[in-house]
């Protein structure tokens, strides 16, 4: 069969006009948020039911077709890219909640459906979606499925996993498996739901979700604390752990507020400068706990922990509060940062933070470094700006030089190359700081199983062979 021939077959599969291969469609589909890869996929197919994903899926076996899923695209690890002629299969038109239940709190949704919709969907249930990022707004279920998405909440909800009831899945042989029945118990072997979750469509695709609901809070209250150092952050976490359920504990540098307040958008917290910022949340259910965070704040004072803070006292400044951490990230890509995303356990942040800081300072003299995260989970964001004067394949390789050092320091703590951004193809080459080699083997053994012929997006967590 000519190469043509083989497209024109994929068009009989979807519904018409649902095969692109238009440039600019190639260029939107082909990638994400990273900017290292130049997108360059052969054709986009957009399935709207299972049925033809699974007809996509036997095609690519017949032709030997390497098949990329797609999102919202929002991905920092280039796991949704298709850089070498794949076939793009995006779920855009596969982006309805099919189904609520009061009872068990569960949506059914399909994989295209946005976070955002999720959430608000929740939320006109009096109920509540607790999975959230800055990229809510466009980020798809299917893709939070496939990278197990974190974000802002972990410390209180959990990731991605803790709220998938039961999975519909399409494996690279291209069956279709019904994972955990949406039970809460379910002791009958393998949970191969689990398997699925965060494994990048590296061996089949997400084709319908059901994601459990929470209650909602109760007047979520934010608190921007300035710190002297960084030394000063995890006192003022354990300070008040002991006293509050935290739906959240983030932070951010001062260099990180400079850029956002340069924004012009967005109000300073209050007028002292300090170099470490903690931004944390909690339902201020009752006047009594408003009145325990005050108190853990003066405590935090006194203790010389804490330099300056303020506290929300309306829905917007709650929302104003949250925006210097959320636009974070959005607001340095003007700057084509190089990325980190690592993890430690909590009580290990300090130390890790200190050697991780000192290699940064030894080898990136000339870079300005951005901190951020969700230091009360152990994750921190290390962002590099790239100079304006340096091109980019430069920079990036100059950064990912200094990967060996950083790396083997998280390999030193234990910990994680990839926090909540995934492997992908970013970070792949250094997966073996983190899994060893028996556990690399197992997971690839795993991917053979379900993917014999290699189709499901092939070069992501593992490197070609
Ligand atoms: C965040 O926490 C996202 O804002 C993006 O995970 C992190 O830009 C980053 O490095
Ligand atoms: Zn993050």
């Amino acid at each position: 069969m000519t190469d043509h021939a083989v497209m024109d077959e994929l068009k009989t599969l979807v519904d018409p006009g649902k095969v692109l291969t238009d440039p600019a469609s190639l260029e939107a589909y082909g990638k994400d948020w990273t900017k290292h890869y130049p997108p360059a996929p052969s054709a986009i197919v957009l399935p709207k039911s299972i049925e033809q994903v699974q007809a996509i899926v036997a095609w690519a076996n017949r032709h030997r077709i390497a098949l990329v899923p797609s999102g919202g695209r929002t991905g920092l690890s280039g796991a949704a890219v298709a850089a070498h002629g794949e076939v793009v299969v995006a779920f855009d038109a596969m982006n309805r909640i099919l189904d609520f239940n009061p009872f068990d709190r569960t949506v059914v949704c399909q994989p295209g459906v946005i976070t955002r919709q999720l959430q608000q969907f929740a939320e006109e249930q009096g109920l509540y979606y607790p999975v959230d990022f800055a990229s809510s707004g466009s980020s798809q279920i299917g893709g939070n499925i496939g990278t197990n998405a974190g974000g802002i909440k972990v410390i209180r909800y959990g990731m991605t996993r803790n709220w998938v009831a039961g999975l519909k899945v399409v494996t690279g042989k291209g069956e279709l498996l019904e994972l955990n029945r949406d039970l809460i118990k379910n002791a009958t072997g393998y949970d191969l739901r689990q398997l699925f979750i965060g494994a990048e469509g590296t061996l089949g695709f997400v084709v319908e979700a059901t994601m459990r609901l929470e209650r909602a809070p109760r007047n979520l209250t934010a608190m921007v604390l300035g710190t002297p150092d960084f030394d000063s952050i995890m006192p003022v976490l354990h300070a008040f752990q002991n006293k509050l359920d935290l739906t959240a504990f983030e932070f951010f540098s001062d260099k990180g507020l400079a850029r956002i307040l340069a924004r012009g958008d967005v109000p300073a917290p209050f007028d002292s400068a300090c170099p470490f910022y903690a931004l944390l949340e909690f339902e201020a259910s009752t006047e009594q706990v408003a009145e325990q965070a005050l108190a853990t704040f003066e405590h935090c004072v006194e203790q010389g922990w804490v330099l300056d803070g303020v506290m929300s006292q309306s829905e917007t400044q709650l929302r104003n509060l949250w925006k210097l951490r959320e636009y974070l990230s959005e607001t340095i890509s003007h700057w084509t940062p190089y990325k980190n995303d690592i993890s430690v356990t909590v009580s290990k942040v300090p130390a890790f933070l200190r050697d991780i800081d000192a290699v940064v300072a030894e080898h990136y003299p000339h870079y300005e470094v951005v901190w951020y995260g969700h230091i009360g989970d152990g994750n921190l964001h290390l962002n590099i700006l790239k100079p304006e004067h340096l091109d980019k394949d430069t920079f990036f390789a100059s950064c990912a030089r200094v990967n060996k050092w950083v790396f083997e320091i998280v390999e030193r703590y234990n910990g994680s190359i990839s926090a909540e951004h995934g492997v992908g193809m970013t970070k792949r080459d250094y997966l073996g700081y983190s899994r060893s080699a028996q556990e690399i083997a197992c997971m690839k053994a795993i991917k053979a199983v379900f993917d014999p012929n290699g189709i499901m997006n092939p070069g992501k967590i593992f490197a070609p062979e």
